[in-house]
């Protein structure tokens, strides 16, 4: 996106990128400037250190950060920004990604990362959209209609159910 990124999206490895999709995708629905980058806490921690250090004078006003197993991307750069972090635990092979949701949640008091579900890099996009519309209102408009358009959804379901009945609905 040509505008400078309001919405950093990082991960530990180029392996978290499928997951990270989900984040990348509502930003492009939701029309807001972000940035997509590989920066490992483990492997690359100088790099960390500097991207984190350097996010927000560079116009980033949300960091998205998802890592795997020994997660510790995310609260290493919560520690270093006064920027607000999602967190995205991916799932692993071997603990299924319960390693990198413990890894990820557990924080010390004083330093938050918000964690969402174990993959759901959906709703790390979502509140870091929501974190956004909070001093843009027009932003804050459209999470409104994208509620509203859950709601239909559901009801249009709901719909479909009384109509076939539970022994013929179809996924
Ligand atoms: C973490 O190690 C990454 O976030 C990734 O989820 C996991 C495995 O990385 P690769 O070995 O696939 O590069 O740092």
């Amino acid at each position: 996106m040509s505008q400078s990124p309001l919405v950093g999206i990082i991960m530990g490895s180029d392996s978290d990128l499928p997951t990270m999709q989900g984040a990348i995708a509502v930003c492009e629905e939701f029309e807001v400037s972000f940035e997509v980058a590989i920066v490992s806490a483990h492997r690359t921690p100088e790099r960390m250190v500097d991207y984190a250090k350097t996010a927000r004078d560079r116009g980033i006003k949300v960091i998205i950060a998802g890592a795997g197993g020994a997660a510790h991307l995310p609260g290493m750069v919560a520690s270093l920004t006064p920027l607000p972090v999602i967190g995205v635990p991916v799932a692993t092979r071997n603990l299924g990604g319960v390693d990198s949701l413990y890894s990820i949640v557990q924080m010390p008091a004083g330093i938050p990362v918000a964690t969402v579900a174990i993959g759901n890099a959906k709703n790390a996009g979502l509140l870091a959209i929501q974190i956004l519309g909070t001093s843009d209102p027009q932003l804050c408009d459209r999470v409104r209609q994208y509620r509203q358009s859950l709601q239909e959804m559901v009801l249009e379901k709901q719909a479909k159910l009384d109509e076939v009945g539970y022994k013929n609905y179809e996924l």
